[in-house]
């Protein structure tokens, strides 16, 4: 029997409300103890960070290219400098990343959901990748609440391996066994974690405490867990399934910090050494960025050492990647992508890697409107609503924000999608498991599946969109009649 069990986040201590209404509110710790989960996360996406950059040092390089571009971006483009300080975006950029693991077992993912929730991180979103060949689903933790995103928006895309859809059942039982034998999280970890669960939170000391421990879990190990043998058999039946199950814990396989201009950035990936990959996934070069546009440098060849007494072999797995982040589109913007995007990759089986793609893409993304005004009086795509200077002055009785945007009296910015796209997610899947074949699955969404493993739901990040775009429309509202009354 499946128990569902509703998300408890942990409490928010510190939390900074004046800018932003939280989505949802929180319980507020009034213990002075306590840094907030904002402030762990801040804590563990850089320690994280300098894990990588020693572990995969063209992760540094990109990091590098990337702060060049964005500042080249930032100068050629005044407006979006100005849009970006205004929106609060600008501060977060140089610290801006999401990241990568697949884990094995229930237990595994459900103890994961609550070492992110110490962090502030909740599932949102869930992505089948069957559809496209690779045997796992997903969820993203990633904070919620508009004043934790702008805080920083440290996402980790989260895997859980599908072991049912591998077909040999001797196999099937021997990967299960082998996962079963691993503990991914540290005693210590663990005891923190409860603490936080506890206490509400963690202390400043602790806080690193648990930084240090959790970050054990995402290290990359050079020993397997298997012997050769067994590997080869994993790796024959899914690349995936192999970097899953034969090592001690799911090593952080990339992470991603945000360009402000990916075709740039895709550019000069060659000249640094990069093997980047042929195509950017998602949407194309548009006036109005839409959704999330990512690409890859190729996964690095390691060695690593088996059990036994056949000993070295080489894997493939971790790689780095860039992406560019654009307007959250609503349920009617999405579809209209997704079938925009069907179009683009049926014309033939080669999918995104027909050599004309970048073209078609183009072609047929030209019915998707890009201008803002047309977005918004399409409802494609949503945004936060401020008062402008003189909208702060005046008083208005209008309730109808465009005849508003039209007298200058409010402003709309684009909320930026903090999601990813499962079509793209399957493109870097495949580009950097090192391997050429591709394989069928059954395409079964199995979210319920999913969420009892996870041991909570996840969220709609559709409804989180929405929830912000009508809180920034009330609170205009509010502010307007307010003076009327
Ligand atoms: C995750 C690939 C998906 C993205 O940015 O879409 C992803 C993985 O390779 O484990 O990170
Ligand atoms: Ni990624």
């Amino acid at each position: 029997m499946w128990r569902i069990f509703a998300v408890q986040p942990v409490a928010r201590p510190f939390q900074s409300t004046q800018l932003f209404c939280p989505v949802m509110s929180a319980t507020h710790s009034t213990s002075s103890r306590l840094v907030s989960n904002d402030e762990i996360r801040t804590r563990f996406s850089r320690a994280m960070s300098e894990m990588y950059r020693q572990e995969v040092p063209q992760y540094g390089t990109l990091i590098d290219l990337v702060a060049e571009v964005n500042a080249q971006a930032l100068q050629a483009d005044p407006a979006l400098r100005e849009r970006m300080a205004r929106s609060g975006e600008l501060e977060r950029l140089d610290v801006e990343r999401h990241g990568a693991i697949r884990v094995g077992t229930a237990e595994e993912l459900a103890t994961l959901r609550r070492l992110f929730a110490v962090m502030g991180m909740e599932p949102v979103g869930y992505y089948d990748l069957s559809v496209a060949g690779v045997p796992v689903h997903s969820t993203a933790f990633r904070p919620v609440h508009d004043d934790a995103l702008l805080a920083n928006p440290f996402r980790v895309f989260t895997s859980l391996l599908r072991l049912e859809l591998i077909a040999d059942a001797a196999l099937r039982a021997q990967a299960a066994e082998i996962l079963k034998r691993r503990q991914i999280f540290t005693p210590r970890a663990l005891e923190l974690i409860a603490q936080a669960e506890r206490d509400g939170g963690l202390d400043s000391q602790d806080a690193d405490a648990f930084v240090q421990q959790a970050l054990e879990t995402f290290r990359w190990h050079s020993d397997a867990t298997v012997d050769a043998t067994t590997y080869e058999a994993l790796q024959k039946s899914h690349r995936l399934v192999a970097d899953v199950v034969c090592f001690k814990g799911p090593h952080i396989n990339h992470l991603t910090p945000r360009t402000l201009d990916i075709d740039l950035a895709q550019a000069g990936m060659p000249a640094r050494g990069m093997d980047a990959k042929d195509v950017v996934e998602g949407p194309p070069q548009r006036a109005c960025p839409i959704l999330l546009r990512q690409t890859s440098f190729k996964a690095l060849k390691e060695t690593i050492r088996f059990t036994g007494a056949d000993s070295a072999g080489a894997h493939t797995a971790r790689f780095g990647e860039i992406e560019q982040r654009g307007v959250a589109l609503t349920r009617k913007g999405r579809a209209l992508y997704d079938e925009l995007l069907g179009l683009v990759r049926c014309i033939d089986n080669a999918g995104s890697a027909a050599p004309d793609y970048d073209y078609r893409l183009q072609q047929v993304f030209a019915q998707f409107p890009d201008t803002h005004e047309e977005l918004r009086n399409q409802g494609l795509a949503f945004y936060r609503y401020s008062l402008t200077d003189q909208g702060q002055a005046r008083q208005a009785a209008d309730a109808d924000m465009e005849a508003l945007i039209a007298q200058g009296l409010v402003q709309a910015e684009p909320i930026t999608y903090e999601d990813f796209l499962p079509v793209s997610a399957a493109g870097i899947f495949q580009s950097n498991l090192g391997g050429e074949e591709q394989k069928q699955y059954q395409a079964h969404a199995a979210q319920q599946v999913f969420e009892s493993a996870l041991g909570a739901r996840v969220h709609d990040e559709i409804a989180l969109y929405e929830t912000a775009q009508q809180q920034s429309m009330a609170r205009v509202r509010a502010a307007l009649t307010g003076e009327l009354a």
